[in-house]
């Protein structure tokens, strides 16, 4: 039976490669590879499910159109696409291209992605989303402290002696980080965990500390001062590579250990305890999750803990580090096609980037000179993923037309009038990159695409053609379909990085100029050249303090000023076996994931007169849902969880809770800024 190497391109940590095995066209078995030495174990239960998800009977295998019942059906490609043409023609002619708005997230990794932005340049442009829903604070944060976001090669964390999960649930969302952590914890490394939920990451910790959802900042200070009144850090290492340590130093203790613990409402001895661990055990690693830069103030709570890692020499040394994200594949930006490359407002097709992700429903309907009257939707679920599902609906219905390219009928799917069915990542060639170790990846085309599917680039070929701007410049923007086409596109993608095809027939290739201890050279590229503990681009770009001076969060339990209607504070984090809103329709996932659940603390459950299973709703101004309680001391008082990604007929839609808010920097989403109230139903 045929055997292909491959790789997952989901928006996840891992990046597995894997062995599939196909039998009659079918994907009959997948198992580890183990040339990529970050997932040498193999997938994941989301991994091992492709083989149901590729063949599932619900996949979307032909273009299906709204009736006016609401129903769809199934109706040729030459009527879909003629339509479309036929709709993107009028409303280019009577409002202009930028009328269409391009939604496209984070449903797949690949090149070939960047098509889509070619097609709409050649279109006459078109308005796009700006920001992102999953990691951008702390991204900048990143990026004003230390100059560029990489971090050491995953295997490098079995050097440390201490690691400090910091808002990060690896054993769930990068199960694989786990096997370099018992290496760790094997060689004696102690591990701390930091979550305001006892987590699956923190059952294999001996400290666990939980904050005040949103307050990291305050607790980050407080071990700052306490280090530094101890004569704790690495005053070599600040010397030479730290700007702005005085004046951080003093911001440290502008308030007392006592009171910065009573905003976190983290106990002294834990704070203490957590200094002194720091301050004494090297090397040390804080893994910063993205879960936590959910606020509107975590670009700088994020800038707070990288503080930490600089005062006390943790930087540029194996075994030690920030891991956040690790963007050292993130090599392919300057060598896109011409056409991707151009400046948005280039006359050429102007991309009006003027929508904000995090507030998708209010920008959209916001939108004027001209407003938005037609969506393309790709690679994304806005309508579950998006905050303020309520308005995103809202502004989706208020245009002409919808066009959603979708492998399963998701909540957005079902806002259309036309559906595309998409292609699946076993049904086109691709090269992918990771944010957690360094390789990239053949995702080689191996199945057929089911059906009647066609892959986003044939799509594109073909509306280009019908509205007459296929030319020879978009033909070598887009690929043909036939794999050899692909991969000579891919090829011309590859070849400024001195890169080939061929280059990747043994396993992962890792980024050319990859390094596995970074900034060893310390050489960090931010204004001063050093660790910018103090930066002027912080409050000159984002209007922060210059200095990570911590504040709370707009909507947060812990401003007295809170709505005594909503007293607890929602999370809606991340879980094991969904990648957001995928998986979860497949069998072998629901079989572990039936439903949604609410985490409930006993006596916020007691005062409520909840009980186990009880089926409650979860409100606050802006919607509500209706889940099932789950009593868990392991979350603390004061906040409740759901992971988000279920969808509305599972009853799980945790964006209608959310708020279309900003964080602090770099257009993220501030989705656990978001106080409920939970009564029984
Ligand atoms: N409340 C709350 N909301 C959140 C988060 C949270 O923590 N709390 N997390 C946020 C984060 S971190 C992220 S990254 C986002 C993710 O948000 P999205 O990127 O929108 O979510 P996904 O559900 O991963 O994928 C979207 C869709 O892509 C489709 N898809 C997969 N492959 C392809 C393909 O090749 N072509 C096409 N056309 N479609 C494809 C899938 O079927 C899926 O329906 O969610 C965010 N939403
Ligand atoms: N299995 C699986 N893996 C995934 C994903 C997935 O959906 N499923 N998604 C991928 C993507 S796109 C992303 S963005 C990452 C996310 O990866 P993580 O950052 O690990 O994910 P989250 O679950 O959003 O958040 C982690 C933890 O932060 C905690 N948290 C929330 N608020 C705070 C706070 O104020 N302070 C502290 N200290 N902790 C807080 C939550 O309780 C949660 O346990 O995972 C990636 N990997
Ligand atoms: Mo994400």
């Amino acid at each position: 039976m045929p055997e292909f190497f491959t790789a997952c391109p989901r928006n996840c940590y891992s990046t597995c490669a894997m062995k599939v095995t196909v039998e009659d066209g079918k994907l009959v078995a997948l198992e580890p590879a183990s040339a990529n030495q970050a997932t040498s174990e193999g997938p994941c239960l989301k991994g091992l499910s492709y083989a149901e998800r590729a063949h599932s009977p619900d996949r979307i295998l032909h273009p299906l159109r709204r009736q006016s019942d609401g129903s769809f059906n199934r109706i040729t490609w030459d009527e879909a696409l003629n339509e479309i043409s036929h709709r993107l023609q009028g409303v280019r002619d009577e409002f202009g291209p930028q009328a269409v708005m391009h939604y496209a997230a984070s449903g797949t990794k690949g090149l070939l992605n960047e098509c889509s932005l070619a097609f709409w340049r050649r279109f006459g442009g078109c308005t796009t989303t700006y920001g992102d829903l999953c990691w951008p604070a702390g991204l900048e944060a990143g990026r004003l402290t230390l100059g560029e976001n990489k971090h050491n090669a995953p295997w490098d964390l079995a050097k440390a002696k201490l690691i400090i999960f910091w808002g990060k649930n690896a054993a769930e969302t990068n199960i694989h980080q786990m096997r370099f952590v018992e290496q760790a914890q094997s060689n004696g490394a102690r591990l701390v965990v930091i979550d305001p939920r006892r987590t699956q990451t923190s059952e294999r910790a001996e400290l666990l500390i939980q904050p005040r959802p949103g307050t990291d900042g305050y607790l980050a200070v407080a071990v700052a001062q306490l280090l530094i009144e101890r004569g704790q850090v690495d005053t070599g290492f600040i010397d030479q590579n730290v700007h702005g340590y005085a004046e951080f130093a003093t911001m440290t203790s502008e308030k007392s250990v006592a009171e910065l613990a009573a905003v976190c409402d983290v106990p002294v001895s834990a704070i203490e305890h957590l200094a002194d661990l720091l301050g004494t055990t090297k090397p040390a690693t804080i893994c910063a999750g993205f879960g936590m830069q959910r606020y509107t103030n975590s670009g700088q709570t994020m800038r707070a803990i990288i503080a930490l890692c600089a005062i006390t020499g943790n930087l540029g040394k194996p075994g030690a580090g920030w891991v956040y994200a690790n963007l050292q594949t993130q090599i392919f930006n300057d060598v896109c096609d011409p056409l991707c490359a151009l400046p948005p407002e280039h006359p050429d097709g102007v991309v009006r980037v003027g929508v904000s992700t995090a507030r998708l429903g209010r920008d959209m309907l916001a939108m004027q000179d001209p407003p938005l009257k037609f969506a393309w939707v790709e690679r994304g679920n806005p309508l579950a993923q998006n905050p303020e599902t309520h308005r995103v609906r809202e502004a989706f219905r208020a245009l002409d037309f919808r066009v959603v390219v979708e492998q399963f009928m998701t909540d957005t799917a079902r806002e259309a009038d036309i559906i595309l069915p998409a292609k699946n990542m076993f049904e086109q060639t691709d090269v992918i990159g990771a944010y957690w170790h360094h390789y990239l990846q053949l995702k080689p085309q191996i199945l057929q695409p089911a059906g009647e599917v066609k892959p986003e680039t044939e799509v594109f070929r073909e509306l280009a053609d019908r509205l007459g701007f296929l030319d020879e410049e978009l033909e070598a923007a887009i690929p043909e379909s036939d794999d050899s086409a692909v991969r000579a596109w891919l090829e011309n993608r590859l070849a400024p990085l001195n890169l080939k095809l061929a280059d990747f027939s043994a396993g992962p290739v890792s980024a050319p100029g990859a390094e596995d201890v970074v900034f060893a050279d310390g050489v960090f590229p931010t204004p001063s050249g050093r660790i910018e503990l103090l930066s002027k681009e912080a409050a000159t770009r984002w209007d922060t303090d210059p200095l990570p001076r911590p504040i709370l969060p707009h909507e947060s339990a812990a401003d007295p000023d809170h709505d005594p209607a909503t007293p607890l504070q929602m999370m809606t984090p991340n879980t094991k076996n969904r990648i957001h809103s995928q998986f979860g329709n497949l069998e072998l996932i629901k079989v572990h994931d039936p439903e949604p659940v609410l985490q409930i603390h006993p006596d916020d459950a007691a005062q409520r007169g909840i009980e186990f299973g009880d089926t409650v709703r979860i409100h606050n101004a802006r919607g509500e849902i209706t889940v099932v309680a789950r009593i868990d001391s392991g979350i603390r008082q004061g906040c409740v969880a759901v992971t988000n990604g279920w969808w509305g007929e599972q009853g799980g839609l945790v964006n209608k809770l959310s708020l279309g808010c900003e964080t602090d920097m770099a257009h993220g989403a501030a989705f656990h800024d978001n106080l409920v109230e939970v009564t029984r139903a």
